[in-house]
């Protein structure tokens, strides 16, 4: 595939960079962080849903920066803890909680909890400057670890046990959780429609330049 204009990825979060980056390996494509671009202002994910939020983020930086965004929204999905953290993934421990912190948190919460299952779940959005925007979903399920075990990935990943594999995900490689993760099988679905996406965004493009 090839693009005649950078990709954006509507995030500062470097382990969601590394991962599309290994997903866009082999593509002529120029992927950009916000962190490329400089100061611009935050958005406010105060949405209910991943995909409320992923919407957001993806046509607001989409508007700031006057060119096509993508962006992730994405969170661990507890049943037994009623769907937290859900979309307070990266909040779950306060404002400016470290991955550690959540992790903690998490587990501290689990304690005495039997029923372990849990969802790792990824909307991807694809917005322009004006109008609509396009979403993938996807979703891994696993079981929440007693103790965090590995030291790959980034976030819950320690914690989250992949049954399939017998490893949680922080013992995988990039390739190896793209392969399986909520993230992949989201970007999975959008690759399925890489010619639509393409048309849309160049339709929308010639109408926006
Ligand atoms: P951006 O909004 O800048 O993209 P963020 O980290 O705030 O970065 P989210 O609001 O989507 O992103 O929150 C996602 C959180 O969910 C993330 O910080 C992790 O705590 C967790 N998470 C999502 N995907 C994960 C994954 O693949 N492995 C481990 N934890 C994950």
């Amino acid at each position: 595939m090839d693009l005649d204009w950078p990709l954006v990825l509507a995030t500062r979060n470097k382990g969601k960079i590394a991962e599309f980056r290994q997903m866009a390996a082999g593509f002529d494509i120029d992927i950009k962080g916000l962190d490329d671009f400089g100061p611009i202002p935050e958005v406010e994910e105060d949405g209910e849903t991943f995909d409320e939020n992923a919407y957001k983020k993806a046509s607001f930086t989409a508007r700031v920066l006057g060119m096509p965004a993508i962006a992730d929204d994405s969170g661990l999905v507890v049943k037994t803890l009623g769907g937290l953290p859900g979309v307070k993934s990266a909040r779950y421990a306060g404002e400016r909680a470290t991955d550690e912190d959540n992790n903690l948190k998490l587990l501290k919460a689990m304690e005495t909890v039997e029923d372990r299952k849990a969802a790792f779940v990824c909307v991807i959005s694809i917005a322009v400057p004006r109008g609509s925007a396009l979403t993938y979903e996807g979703k891994c399920e696993g079981l929440i670890a007693r103790e965090p075990v590995g030291d790959l990935g980034f976030g819950y990943d320690p914690l989250f046990y992949y049954p399939q594999l017998q490893k949680t995900f922080a013992q995988l490689t990039t390739e190896e959780k793209n392969q399986v993760s909520h993230r992949g099988r989201a970007m999975g679905e959008l690759r399925g429609e890489l010619d639509k996406v393409l048309t849309w965004l160049r339709q929308r493009l010639g109408e926006a330049f």
